[in-house]
Order: structure tokens, then C-alpha cells, then sequence
């Protein structure tokens, strides 16, 4: 899963992902984009660690893309953020960082400091985005359809939807919105449109507004994270042992890091089965709605295509009964068969003849 994180310039977005990654950043590099893998913290590792004791523990991940602000407002700015679509459009998440925070020696974006703004103008610009690659290939395609061709139906089927895109796009709707037949998305998604992709918004606070729920009313998004990345990053680059007197110093409950990596997670439609034994405890990230056979297939291929069934116990079930043991004793660890649908937290011991 990649997580790309956008916005205007000098918004915050390096800082964050330092705060997510622990990579710091060195600012007189060349803006290019970077990657860094972020472990997604899930606290129910920790106790079937201590059931199994396994050689190795493995958290799901999201791959976190720090790509490089461009001004909107002028030419070099525009051609460089057009330099960087092709990467923005494989993204799984958008996570558009805004600037709220006060800081007189970082200089503003068109004299102001107005997270709806700057949120509204990322917006325009991923309409703008799309309704470009639309309006070309809908051009090519009235092009084409002047001459009789084999595929003449399956373009005139095409020139169909691209033309509801357009309508959808032009009344500043998003694809997400328009496109809601399944067939339809898997036709045009080769075009990566950024309208579909789910979108979080980070806004970056001053430090003295860390920890308050701003409650900005944001359109198109699945959450809005209020923090500061400044005070974020400085936890992330802090030793674990000064990281608890450094938020109790600020008067902050915990980072917001993790809460924001969880929201990235739960915005792209993500849950994660368990799987647990002395070698590895792990969690596996699939799309929620994913069967038990869809699952297995995250593990390997073959035990997908040799699956037989699943044995399933639920992991609140599992800490009420204590261990396998006692669940399997109160009932609890159920055989699932390939169409089960895969909850939030499941424990999985898939059965397969591969
Ligand atoms: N006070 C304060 N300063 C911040 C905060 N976040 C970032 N800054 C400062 O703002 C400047 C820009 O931060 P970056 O993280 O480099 O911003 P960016 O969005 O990556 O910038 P570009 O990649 O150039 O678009 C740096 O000097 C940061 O130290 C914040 O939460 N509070
Ligand atoms: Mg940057």
C-alpha cells in the first residue's frame, strides 16, 4: 500500500514524513520524491507475542511517499507538478498536507495561512488533473469513432463514460463519486485517475494547538488529522525513553503519528487478519469485504489455490478464552470455508493441500 503525501509548498509534508518514517530529511537536498516504509502499530501483536514467543514478528507496512511541493501559481511550478503525476496516481492514499501552523521565518503561500484554501486549491488542481486526461483521450476518441475500426464498440462504450467523467468532473465532482459500477472503475482504471483514490488531509498545526480537534469542515476527505509535524518529528527522532517526558512536557497524551497511520490504513479499506505460531506472528493486510480464500492468497498463491478451509477464532475471543487452547475448548475457533468473509482481528490457521 503507498501512501503519497501532497500539498502546497513548505506545507509540512518533509517534516511528516520524517514524523511517520524516523527518516530525517536533509533540506538542501535536491526536492526529489523519497520513500520510507511505515510500520502500522497494532497492539495485538504484542499479546499473541507473548502466547507464542516466535522467532519473528511482522507488522503490516504502508509505504509512505514524500513528494515534493510545487507552487501552482506559476509555470515551472505547474510543469513540475505535472513532472510528478505519473508517481502521485499509483498511490493507494492521498494524504494532502496543509499548512495551519504560524511560523514568520517559513514564507507563505500567496500571503496567507488558510488550511481550507490551501485544501480547496490541491482539490481544483486534482480535478484539473483528471479532467485533462479525460478531455484528451475523450478528443482522441471522437477522432477515432470518425472511422469504422474493429474496437469501434468497445470505444464508443469508453467515449461513454468518459463523457459522464467529464460532466462529473466539470460540476467539480470527484471520479470516486461518478464511478460507481464496478465494470466501469476497471475499464478506466488504467488511467489513474486522482479523483478515485481515497483522500486523507493532514492539517499541520502550530505546536500550541497539538492535541485540539479543529473540526475544519472539509469536503471529499475520509478524515482530517490535526497535528503539528514539527513536534511529531522531534518524537520520532527522540530516544523511547525521552519520548514520554517530552510529551508530558507539551501536555500531550500520546503521538498522533500512530492515530494518523491508522487512519491512512482504514482510509484505503484495509483490515488485517493474524496469523500466529512459534515461527512468526503476523498481521496481513487485506481489502476489507476479502473472503478467506482472497486471504490465504496474501500468504501465498498456492495455499489460495489449494485452500481447503480455515480455522478462524476471533482475536477478542481468543484474549477472553486466554489461548488456543481455551477457545477451541469454549467453542470459539470456528472452520470457515473459501467464501467466509474476513473480519477485523481474525486469527487465521489456513488448511490447504498445496
Ligand atoms: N512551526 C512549525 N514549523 C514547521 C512545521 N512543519 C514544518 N515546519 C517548517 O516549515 C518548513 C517547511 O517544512 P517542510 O517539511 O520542508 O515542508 P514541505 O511541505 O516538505 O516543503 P516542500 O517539499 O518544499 O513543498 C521547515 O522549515 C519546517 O521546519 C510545524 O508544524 N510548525
Ligand atoms: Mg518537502
Amino acid at each position: 500500500m503507498k501512501a503519497a503525501l501532497i500539498g502546497l509548498p513548505q506545507s509540512g509534508k518533509s517534516t511528516l514524513f520524517t514524523s511517520v518514517t524516523g527518516l530525517s530529511v536533509d533540506p538542501y537536498a535536491q526536492p526529489e520524491p523519497r520513500t520510507g516504509v511505515v510500520h502500522v502499530p497494532d497492539p495485538r501483536l504484542a499479546y499473541l507475542t507473548e502466547l507464542y514467543n516466535p522467532k519473528k514478528i511482522t507488522e503490516a507496512t504502508i509505504d509512505f511517499i514524500d513528494v515534493p511541493g510545487c507552487s501552482l501559481d506559476d509555470s515551472s511550478g505547474q510543469e513540475n507538478w505535472r513532472r510528478l503525476l505519473p508517481l502521485v496516481r499509483q498511490a493507494d492514499l492521498l494524504v494532502v498536507v496543509v499548512r495551519a501552523f504560524e511560523n514568520a521565518s517559513v514564507p507563505t503561500y500567496k500571503n496567507r495561512i488558510d488550511a481550507v484554501a490551501d485544501f480547496s486549491a490541491m482539490w481544483d488542481e486534482m480535478i484539473f488533473a483528471d479532467l485533462d486526461t479525460v478531455t484528451t483521450r475523450v478528443e482522441r476518441l471522437e477522432k477515432s469513432l470518425k472511422k469504422p475500426t474493429k474496437t469501434q464498440d468497445q470505444e464508443k462504450k469508453e467515449h461513454g463514460l468518459l463523457v459522464k467523467c467529464r460532466e462529473a468532473l466539470e460540476a467539480g465532482l470527484p471520479l470516486a463519486d461518478a464511478l460507481t459500477n464496478e465494470d466501469d472503475r476497471k475499464q478506466l482504471s488504467s488511467f489513474g485517475f486522482l479523483t478515485e483514490i481515497p483522500l486523507l488531509c493532514v492539517v499541520n498545526v502550530s505546536d500550541d494547538k497539538a492535541g485540539e480537534d479543529l473540526a475544519f469542515d472539509l469536503p471529499h476527505v475520509e478524515a482530517c488529522v490535526y497535528l503539528s509535524a514539527s513536534i511529531e518529528s522531534e518524537i520520532a527522532l527522540l530516544d523511547e525513553a525521552d519520548r514520554a517526558d517530552f510529551l508530558e512536557d507539551l501536555g500531550l497524551g500520546a503521538p498522533a503519528r500512530d492515530r494518523l497511520i491508522r487512519e491512512c490504513y482504514r482510509a484505503c479499506g484495509l483490515i488485517s487478519f493474524l496469523t500466529m505460531g512459534v515461527d512468526e506472528v503476523r498481521a496481513w493486510p487485506v481489502k476489507s469485504g476479502s473472503s478467506a480464500v482472497q486471504a490465504s492468497g496474501k500468504i501465498h498463491t498456492d495455499i489460495a489455490q489449494g485452500f481447503i478451509r480455515a480455522e478462524t477464532v476471533a482475536y477478542d475471543d481468543l484474549v477472553a478464552c486466554k489461548d488456543m487452547k481455551g477457545a477451541k475448548a469454549a467453542g470459539k475457533v470456528r472452520k470457515e470455508g473459501k467464501n467466509y468473509v474476513v473480519a477485523d482481528g481474525d486469527i487465521l490457521n489456513i488448511l490447504s493441500s498445496a
